[in-house]
């Protein structure tokens, strides 16, 4: 079990969880018709001793009408995983972002119906439902984890219709007005999560004050920060999301990198509790042995650390491996509202 999470953490802490992908994204693009998955990237994970495979099928897809996005889990023998762990609340983590950077979902099987039967788990198949809202290009992620291995894996999907998406719209503003929505049943909110209708102006809704490192290189860790204010109040009552203090879905903003990471309160370990550091014995460079702090985790200790109520200030701690412009999607949860927030950051070439 260590070995498999120190595996998924030295994943997410040299890679960054960075997929890349080469070719353009509308490399096979017809005139608004969609094509099924177009691309599926590259993944950097879940290629161990006992890989996790996903495909994934979806019918013809159009803007604002409701779409079946359908995985298929199998081993590396083909056969269905029967065995995924909860991790985050949910087994399946579905996390859906559009082209313009702007548009964006955070859904799981779970979420639908009767969430996962064990007739959905005999047959490794999964499906969550969502509107993509316009037409244009969105990339889905899949992440999904075993006692033995982790699965991050993107697709690229062509949504048809009219009313397109937005080019992305570069904005470095720090402080934004965010309107939450209202939970649809614990930690579960299904429709698309859309900038356009959830920034408020000055004074309309949650004031969130973002704070990012002036420079931030490719390869080298930084710090966001979060400040949460209702009204004259600081939001001091934030509680869990799935199992985390906040959710952090990172996109360059040409789609060609993904992460999904965590936040803590300010002042708490790091991933808000996930984090164990342990001191090992490690022989220096002189020959000299001396304690150094690691960095180990325990995936059981998921969420167990997160406060029941903190805030107002989040903090969240990343690499990104490639220069860019990224979109950073956050939410958090305040007594049964979900409210996202979208921050820009600049990642320059590392030297
Ligand atoms: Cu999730």
């Amino acid at each position: 079990m260590k070995k498999i999470l120190m595996l998924w953490l030295i994943l997410v802490f040299t890679s960054g969880c960075t997929i890349e992908h080469d070719a353009p994204l509308d490399e096979h693009m017809e005139d608004g018709e969609h094509i099924g998955p177009m691309a599926e990237m590259e993944d950097h994970h879940g290629v161990e001793e006992t890989p996790l495979f996903a495909e994934f099928e979806v019918d013809k897809l159009v803007a604002a009408e409701v779409a079946e996005l359908r995985f298929h889990i199998t081993d590396h023998q083909d056969e269905p995983v029967i065995n995924l762990m909860v991790h985050h609340g949910r087994k399946v983590h579905v996390l859906i972002i559009g082209e313009d950077v702007a548009t964006f979902a955070h859904i799981h099987p779970e979420d639908f119906g009767s969430g996962i039967t064990p007739e959905m788990e005999a047959a490794g198949a999964y499906s969550v439902k969502y509107t993509f809202p316009q037409a244009g290009t969105y990339l889905v992620a899949l992440e999904v984890m075993n006692p033995d291995s982790t699965l991050s894996k993107q697709f690229m999907v062509e949504v048809g219709g009219d009313d397109a998406l937005d080019a992305v719209v570069p904005d470095m503003g720090r402080i934004k007005y965010f309107t939450g929505v209202e939970e649809q049943g614990e930690d579960r909110y299904v429709d698309p999560y859309m900038l356009s209708s959830l920034q408020g102006g000055i004074g309309k809704g949650y004031r969130v004050t973002f704070d990012a490192p002036q420079e931030i290189k490719a390869g080298e860790e930084f710090t966001i920060s979060y400040r949460f204010e209702l009204g004259e109040e600081e939001v001091t009552d934030l509680e869990p999301f799935l199992d985390a203090a906040m959710h952090f879905v990172i996109v360059r903003d040409d789609l060609g990198a993904l992460l999904h990471w965590h936040g803590r309160p300010r002042g708490m370990s790091d991933q808000g509790g996930e984090m164990i550091h342990d001191k090992v014995m490690e022989t220096s460079s002189d020959g000299h042995d001396e304690m150094v702090e690691k960095e180990d985790s325990d995936m059981m200790h998921l969420g167990a650390n997160v406060p029941g109520a903190f805030g107002p200030d989040l903090e969240g701690t990343f690499t990104l491996e490639k220069p860019g412009r990224y979109q950073v999607f956050g939410q958090v949860n305040h007594q049964g509202k979900i409210i996202p927030s979208w921050f820009m950051i600049e990642v320059e070439d590392a030297e």
